[in-house]
């Protein structure tokens, strides 16, 4: 870097008042005074993009002078939430800001406010990975988030008459002031065609695609920025656009339509995020997704390899990992293939070498709904030149597997890549990469006993855990001031990059004054949040009530049922007692359900059809709320969870590979009660049995009732009479006044299985005691002030681990072997 040109180091006061009006007069022919809190919003926006450039400039100039090693963190999501408050977080300039903008006498809330919350991802998967990139930066790793550029993200929830509405994610229709668009760097991506052999000047053969059609591949690069650091790596999100933008001779021919088309077939691509999680729906246009972002992205990162190191693809693996966030990316392992033979005529045997130690694969769901497999007549219609490829690895793979296991027709139909019909996305990815990771102990070791004992077998060096954790710059310091305060006046600021900082705040747990103190942010907090409820659903909560939330994807296997059938027991009893004293409780769930997810929307619906009977109940008196927030998204749960009394991590053990809400709901001082399951487990580890509550059956015990086949929930349902009230209830008129079937499908779920499914394939009855006990200690251990002060006070304190700095860390030194940089301005 050139040191003659200093770089400015200091955003002051004076300087962004100045840029903010001078923008707005000049993009929006504003005044201060008259502009809209959108457009300061995008003043504010450009001014921070400004000013953080020279640190983006200096972070590449870094990588390419010290020519390092990079990730590239291969994703179809990236759930960011809104960028001007975290990037000026990271930058420290919030006091600044805050300033300025009071100053100008401009509202700086309403402002931020302004911001869309880009949902470019479903829940936990695509929210992991924009926690890495926090971390990624914050710790110095030289890497680029890859994926791709929805113009429409995850639809915008409304809740009409009790049901799930979806309406279209717009989140660009203000401007997308953070991004660059790359023209330069565009790249060709080829669809369908045929496979053709031709002749070298040598003699030798090589494949090429001919009659195929290309889209081009646009990145918008968007700033990721760490926390007290100058590095800022770069989001890349590809966009799609027809080769020729406009067919002119159609045009000419008077043929509008025809012009216009390639145009509009190309953009789809980009379109929209499939709102699926933990399922797979199977569409031909999300394959081209697939292969859209992970053709233009290999292609880019080999061409600025050959930059530097011309064809000397045996140190590729020393300077680029690849890391495939679930199967979604797992093309990645075909088109390396391809481009190092087809386009630099590697040799099959050492692209293959060099893939392998280039791709890593993590793996984030053991449900079956979530596992992809593509039909072989459209993956071979769509890529038939990857398919080939594909083919090739399978053919190759199964003679190995016949030298492991002996001809063994079985074991090879098993765990063969191309079987059945199907291209088999995880095989692929697992042969193919040099690591496969799970996402929390326990899930990474049903993997390795399980679900992927097979491949555990014989590659037994490619399995490891790498437990999630989330960023504690957006979870705690940006989402929760009035905690964070406290904290830093108590033990510095050293925790927001160091985590582990947090246990010095055991000592305290005990300390009656601590505790006050720290009861009073939590109170304010749920005045926030109390207020925010008023305005949004006219709904009064008390916030001397245990706010107990359960937020996240609606899905069977977290079972938001078992949540709410303890809601309707709890009705029952008190109706049956009307005086019966309860600490008074307020229950909210938010959640997106997929759109074609009927079981999913029906639970939305009972939830609401609940919180309705029970908030207007003169016995019931407000003891018991119940509320369902709609529209989750990032910035929703960035008011809920330093608010959360209570955390619901409820899930049948074993389904949940891991969990990051519990995390984010631990960190802000919320007592969890869980289930033996995916990080809860490393969360009992870490704040000790007396600060959480477990119950249920383990995941042992669920698999071992599942293969005995002996589970009958008839039998609890005859045995326990709360149970029996609480279905009952489903079906006789009480929660669907006048549409008694309303809910008769969840009752004949549990009972007797419906449309082939298991009678209550997720153990809800099963748990209800073990729950409902849990609960009821709850309510008991909340009347002691100071025991639970001090258990939540606990939580906040043991909840080091669960920062994504150490799962990055572990990831860079275990899988990626990066080393991180420094940048000097
Ligand atoms: C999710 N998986 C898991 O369901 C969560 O338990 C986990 O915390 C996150 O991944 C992040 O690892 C998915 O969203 C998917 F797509 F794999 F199903």
């Amino acid at each position: 870097m050139d040191n003659t040109t200093p770089l400015p180091v200091g955003l002051t006061k004076d300087e962004i008042k100045r840029r903010v009006t001078e923008m707005v007069r000049t993009v929006f022919r504003k005044t201060i005074e008259t502009a809209s809190s959108q457009q300061i919003y995008n003043a504010l926006a450009y001014t921070i993009k400004d000013y953080l450039s020279d640190r983006w400039i200096a972070t590449h100039d870094q990588y390419e002078s010290q020519d390092v090693k990079v990730v590239y963190y291969l994703s179809m999501e990236f759930l960011m939430g809104r960028f001007l408050g975290n990037a000026v977080l990271n930058l420290s300039l919030d006091e600044t800001i805050r300033e300025a903008m009071e100053e100008l006498g401009v509202d700086y809330n309403l402002a931020e406010d302004a911001e869309a919350d880009p949902g470019l991802g479903s829940g936990g998967l695509g929210r992991l990975a924009a926690c890495f990139l926090d971390s990624l930066s914050t710790l110095g790793y030289p890497a680029y988030g890859c994926g791709i550029r929805y113009h429409y993200g995850i639809f915008e929830q409304h809740i009409e008459n009790g049901y799930q509405i979806e309406k279209p994610d717009n989140w660009l229709k203000f401007g997308d002031p953070w991004s660059v668009r790359r023209d330069e760097y565009a790249m060709e991506v080829r669809f369908g065609g045929k496979v053709n052999s031709v002749k070298d000047e040598q003699g030798v053969y090589h494949f090429v695609l001919e009659d195929y059609h290309s889209v081009l591949a646009i990145p918008y690069d968007y700033p990721v920025v760490g926390y007290n650091t100058n590095v800022v790596n770069t989001l890349r999100l590809w966009d799609a656009e027809a080769i020729d933008r406009f067919d002119l001779q159609s045009f000419n021919e008077g043929n509008y339509e025809r012009a216009v088309e390639e145009q509009n077939l190309a953009r789809r691509l980009s379109e929209v995020l499939y709102p699926a999680d933990n399922t797979v729906a199977g569409k031909e246009l999300r394959l081209r997704q697939q292969y859209f972002f992970i053709s233009a992205t290999i292609q880019r990162v080999l061409m600025r390899f050959t930059e530097k190191h011309k064809e000397d693809f045996s140190v590729l693996p020393d300077y680029v990992q690849f890391q495939l966030n679930d199967t979604h990316p797992s093309l990645a392992v075909a088109e390396l293939m391809r481009i190092l033979m087809d386009t630099y005529y590697v040799s099959w045997d050492q692209a293959w070498e060099i893939t392998r130690k280039t791709c890593a694969y993590t793996n984030h769901t053991i449900m079956s709904e979530a596992l992809e497999k593509w039909p072989i007549e459209l993956f071979s219609r769509l890529l038939p030149r990857i398919y080939m490829i594909v083919e090739e690895i399978n053919r190759r793979f199964c003679a190995n597997l016949i030298d492991w296991f002996g001809n063994d027709p079985n074991k090879i139909r098993n765990m063969a890549i191309v079987a059945d019909g199907q291209v088999r996305m995880a095989y692929l990815a697992i042969v193919g990469s040099h690591s496969v990771n799970g996402v929390a102990a326990i899930h990474s070791n049903i993997l390795k006993t399980q679900e992927l004992r097979d491949f555990y077998d014989i590659y037994p060096e490619k399995f490891n855990n790498k437990t999630n954790g989330i960023t504690q710059r957006r979870w705690l310091a940006k989402c929760n001031p009035g905690l964070s305060r406290l904290i830093t006046q108590n033990i510095g600021d050293g925790w927001i990059s160091n985590l582990d900082e947090l246990t010095k705040l055991k000592p305290l747990a005990g300390d009656a004054g601590f505790q006050t103190d720290f009861m009073r942010v939590k109170r304010e907090n749920k005045v926030l949040l109390s207020n925010y409820i008023k305005q949004t659903s006219d709904l009064s909560v008390d916030p001397d009530s245990i706010f107990d939330i359960q937020v996240k994807r609606l899905h069977e296997y977290k079972r938001q049922l078992l949540n709410i059938f303890h809601i309707i027991d709890l009705y029952n009893t008190i109706k049956m007692n009307p005086y019966m004293e309860i600490v008074p409780r307020t229950f909210i769930f938010a959640a997106k359900a997929s759109a074609s997810y009927h079981r999913a929307k029906l639970i939305i619906k009972l939830i609401n059809s609940v919180a309705d009977l029970v908030n207007n109940d003169k016995t019931v008196n407000g003891r018991i709320r119940v509320l369902f927030m709609e529209n989750y998204r990032v910035t929703l749960a960035e008011q809920l969870c330093p608010a959360a009394d209570v955390s619901e991590q409820i899930s049948t053990a074993g389904k949940e590979a891991s969990g990051t809400g519990n995390m984010k709901f631990m960190l802000n001082g919320a007592v969890t009660v869980g289930t033996l399951d995916g990080a809860n487990v490393e969360m009992l580890e870490e704040a000790g049995e007396d600060n959480i509550f477990i119950f249920g059956m383990t995941a042992a015990e669920v698999l071992a009732l599942t293969q005995s086949g002996t589970y009958s929930p008839w039998n609890l349902y005859n045995m326990d009479y709360n149970i029996r009230f609480v279905l009952t209830s489903l079906i006789n008129g009480t929660l669907a006044p006048g549409e008694h079937d309303l809910f008769r499908e969840i009752y004949d779920a549990m009972l007797n299985g419906y449309g082939g499914a298991r009678p209550d394939e997720y153990y809800v009855l099963q748990d209800f005691q073990s729950y409902k006990n849990a609960q009821f200690k709850i309510n008991n251990a909340y009347k002691d002030t100071a025991r639970w002060a001090e258990m939540a006070i606990n939580n906040v304190a043991t909840s080091g681990k669960f920062s994504s700095d150490r799962t990055i860390r572990q990831y860079a030194e275990e899988i990626w072997r990066i080393k991180p940089i420094q940048v000097k301005l």
